[in-house]
């Protein structure tokens, strides 16, 4: 039966790539199908927020990677744009394919729970990775690091930058992102709590993890507070973006931008000292976490609940531990990333 919604999806990528663009489907982009011959093979599916993101790619490569292993089918998907509307698109299209699991990396914390509710009613296991949606929409959540760590780090990185005063701005991801507005929570807290008096965050403002739309944001920033001291980028995009701006307004010294990024495309801001330093963990780690997650749910080694514990191929054992009423399996710590070792880090991810 899974080699026959094998063959079947592989022939639908086929005829789907003779078809060509058809305007009434949501822009989807179907990074990969592949087959196996395996008896019990399984079919799972991850959807990221949008196309168009290395750290996206990275983290679906690592998904297909750990499904492979295992000799299962992956299929990789992503909107043009990160909304909610076009992830329905998809999951629904994924309920129609009969997949054994969905991984998602939400563009919404609540709005995808009718469709996904849909979707584990149909017998498909499903969890969110990197960006969560709510307990109810899900089984687990993969989260890459403690949201409060996240959160807390980079204003104490932002703070020590511009020696504990002046203005700060944060330049994010979308509006909804639920992994970036729980970490701004954290970092709102941390400015609360610690001493900094003389620290004021002027702004949130949203690039929506476009690239032009985080230049643009960018900019914007640095014309309305003329005397900003630093821009923290709780996004790969974002912050890409504001090292670029930044570099290119020769205002590399006068204000600093930090947050998370991807080494490969942070490598020359670090360098260059736009960037004195940012925080990230392994996208590929998240990415082969989730695909083993799934194929536990879907062998039936876990069910989600607290206290479940599975192996995770190279990464070794994990156990699901609680969020809040939920659970969620937890990868690791951020690491930072400065001058003496981006060199080592940049060719990785
Ligand atoms: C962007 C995405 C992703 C987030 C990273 C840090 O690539 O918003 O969800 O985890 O930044």
């Amino acid at each position: 039966m899974k080699k026959v919604l094998v063959m079947v999806l592989a022939l639908s990528l086929v005829l789907s790539l003779f078809a060509g663009c058809n305007k009434d489907d949501a822009e989807v982009t179907d990074k990969e199908v592949t087959t196996t011959e395996k008896e019990d093979a399984q079919v799972h599916a991850f959807i990221f927020k949008n196309t168009g993101n290395p750290y996206g790619e990275k983290q679906m490569e690592g998904f297909r990677e750990a499904i492979e292993k295992e000799g299962h089918t992956a299929i990789l998907k992503a909107p043009e744009n990160p909304t909610v509307e076009d992830q329905i698109v998809i999951i629904n299209e994924l309920i129609g394919q009969g997949v054994d699991s969905i991984s998602i990396t939400g563009n919404d914390f609540d709005a995808l729970q009718p469709a996904l509710e849909a979707a584990m009613d149909a017998g498909i296991k499903v969890l969110s990775a990197d960006s969560a949606v709510n307990p109810a929409s899900r089984m687990t959540h993969i989260n890459q690091a403690d949201p409060e760590l996240i959160g807390r780090v980079e204003v104490q990185a932002a703070v020590e930058m511009i020696g504990g005063s002046g203005q700060i701005a944060v330049l994010s991801a979308t509006s909804q992102a639920s992994n970036q507005n729980l970490w701004i929570e954290w970092m709102k807290t941390e400015l609360e709590e610690g001493d900094y008096a003389d620290v004021e965050l002027v702004e949130v403002v949203y690039g929506d993890d476009l690239r032009d739309k985080s230049v643009a944001e960018t900019e914007a920033l640095l014309q309305k507070y003329p005397d900003l001291k630093c821009i923290i980028a709780p996004t790969t995009v974002g912050i890409a973006a504001a090292g670029k701006v930044i570099t290119d307004k020769g205002l590399i010294g006068e204000v600093m931008v930090t947050g998370l990024g991807l080494p490969s495309e942070m490598a020359e801001y670090i360098e260059n000292g736009a960037c004195p330093w940012m925080y990230l963990w392994n996208p590929l780690d998240v990415g082969y976490l989730s695909g083993y997650t799934a194929m536990a749910l879907v062998d039936g080694t876990i069910t989600g609940a607290l206290g479940d514990t599975f192996s995770a191929g190279k990464l070794g054992d994990f156990e699901v531990i609680a969020d809040g009423e939920a659970t969620q399996v937890m990868l690791g710590a951020p690491y930072k990333f400065e001058p003496s070792n981006i060199e080592e880090w940049k060719t990785v991810y």
